[in-house]
């Protein structure tokens, strides 16, 4: 601005107006800065605040940067126009070294600021905790799938099957991540697929997936984070998981929710004493056991099915999906047809749609492993889905297993998961579950955990509630 005015001095009206500009800019990108708190989701993490400051440094500097050049802009497009009649060039300009020197040397000071400062948080925010993932005093293996279209979370715990010999219990909530305030969150991410980006606004957390199984050379991935109180927010409260990496086109559907609870004792009435008894005492009735079991693969993302809120659009609706299974494939009764579904989806494809459906079965890795007592109780639970079925519903436990046996020679042990005295998991859980999980952990803190049944709350998780009425029926 000084050069083209009087090169040798600048007077103290310029002085005046270069402070009134720098002023300006200021207070501009201060005003833009107040907007900031009404547009992003509330700090629901120890990490959130660290984040949102960097933010808001970037935001006021650029802010700066912008106004600058908007101002300069503007000013040069009024002061130099063109005046009536003058049709002469402007006056030839040199370069000028000080100016050069000075946008260079500031800039490049701005620049290792913000690295230092990005850095520095970058570290603190992903560095390990102490106590990471405890549960009931055990630490708990948070694995994540991320599969094209849908998220599934499993926590693998220390604590032995009793119904799987040599495996320890891991419990699956699907697409819903459970946390509680204070817990110190490792999520250990994966994908058979593409490149996902688990993405919690609320927490300011995102690390991308990248694709491969470990045994093929494929990198896990960990994201760290520990969620906080939140004023005036009701617990359990939600918050959106996303996908941030568009990875086809159900991208956009590839979400989930975290559910954080107010503290651990919350966290294990409401979601995990019940997931774990419905894994040690499932209910004995095999469309129940479906209910939940079904839920732990990756439907969702495909598939439509109202009583479970999918929404999926790649496959076809299942939705009284029993009304039509016995007339799909000649020869082969509701129940054949819905086993094949799901153990051989490649083989008759429903009409319309292409074969994308991944094979589910008891050899497959990850997510879509599926034994035949869980495809069982899924084509149990499936046979359900409709007015009029097709399936031979009073006599499931029979007309089932005889239809995976006649399609693939696989007997299914149909008393999986119950005890000798089977007749008495009718009436709900051979152990009350904080007492199962004290046997289980040898843990002797049960004194909190004496009101599960009232502690479900059903508007706010569903899923939990669920859970908490079939291990209860
Ligand atoms: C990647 C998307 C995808 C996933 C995940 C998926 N499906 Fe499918 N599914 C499809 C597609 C596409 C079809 C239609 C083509 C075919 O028949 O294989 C289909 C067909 C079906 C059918 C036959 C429906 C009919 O009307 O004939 C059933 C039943 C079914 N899926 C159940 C399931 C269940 C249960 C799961 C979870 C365990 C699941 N699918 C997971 C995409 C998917
Ligand atoms: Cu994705």
């Amino acid at each position: 601005m000084d050069n083209n005015n009087n090169r040798t001095s600048l007077s103290a009206e310029m002085l005046a107006k270069i402070g009134a500009g720098v002023a300006l800019m200021i207070l501009g990108s201060a005003l833009l800065l107040s907007f900031v708190p009404s547009i992003f989701p509330a700090q629901a993490s120890a990490e959130a605040a660290n984040v949102d400051n960097l933010f808001n440094i970037l935001l006021f500097l650029g802010g700066i940067v912008f106004f600058l050049i908007q101002g300069l802009l503007v000013i040069s497009v009024i002061a130099f126009r063109a005046k009536p009649g003058d049709n002469t060039d402007g006056p030839a300009h040199h370069g000028n070294m000080t100016l050069e020197i000075v946008w260079t040397i500031i800039p490049s000071i701005v620049v290792v600021f913000l690295a230092i400062i990005s850095f520095a948080i970058w570290n603190d925010n992903t560095a390990p905790k102490e106590n990471e993932n405890m549960v009931n005093g055990a630490p708990v293996e948070y694995n994540v799938t991320g599969a094209r279209y849908a998220w599934t979370h499993e926590y693998a715990t220390t604590m032995p099957n009793p119904n799987a010999e040599g495996e320890n219990i891991v419990v699956n909530s699907g697409d819903i991540l459970h946390v509680y305030i204070g817990q110190n969150v490792k999520l250990t991410m994966q994908t058979p697929d593409v490149i996902h980006s688990y993405w919690i606004p609320a927490m300011r957390v995102k690390q991308d997936l990248l694709p491969g199984n470990p045994e093929e050379g494929g990198r896990p991935t960990e994201l760290r984070f520990t969620p906080i109180l939140v004023e005036n927010e009701t617990y359990p409260a939600e918050y959106p998981i996303v996908c941030a990496e568009l990875c086809g086109d159900g991208h956009g559907r590839m979400r989930g929710v975290v559910v954080v609870y107010e503290n651990e004792e919350q966290f294990l009435e409401m979601f995990f004493d019940p997931a774990v008894d419905a894994i040690v005492n499932p209910p004995a009735d095999p469309v129940l056991r479906g209910e939940a079991t079904i839920q732990e693969y990756a439907c969702a993302g495909c598939h439509v099915l109202d009583p479970l809120g999918w929404a999926g659009i790649t496959g076809p609706s299942l939705n009284g999906l029993a009304d039509r299974a016995g007339e799909r494939v000649a020869g082969q009764t509701a129940e054949e047809y819905i086993a094949n579904s799901l153990w051989n989806p490649g083989v008759y494809l429903t009409p319309g749609y292409q074969n994308l459906m991944p094979v589910h079965g008891p050899n497959e890795p990850g997510i879509n492993q599926m034994t035949p007592e869980q495809l069982y109780s899924i084509v149990a639970y499936l046979c359900t889905q409709g007015e009029n079925s097709d399936c031979d519903l009073e006599n499931n436990t029979e007309a089932i297993p005889a239809a995976i046996e006649s399609q693939f020679g696989v007997t299914v042990d149909v008393t999986f998961g119950m005890d000798a005295s089977a007749e008495s998991s009718d009436a709900g859980s051979a152990l009350p579950e904080s007492q199962i999980l004290d046997t289980l952990f040898g843990d002797d803190d049960a004194e909190g955990e004496a009101t599960e049944e009232t502690a479900a709350d059903p508007e706010d998780s569903a899923e939990e509630a669920e859970d908490t009425e079939e291990s209860g029926e």
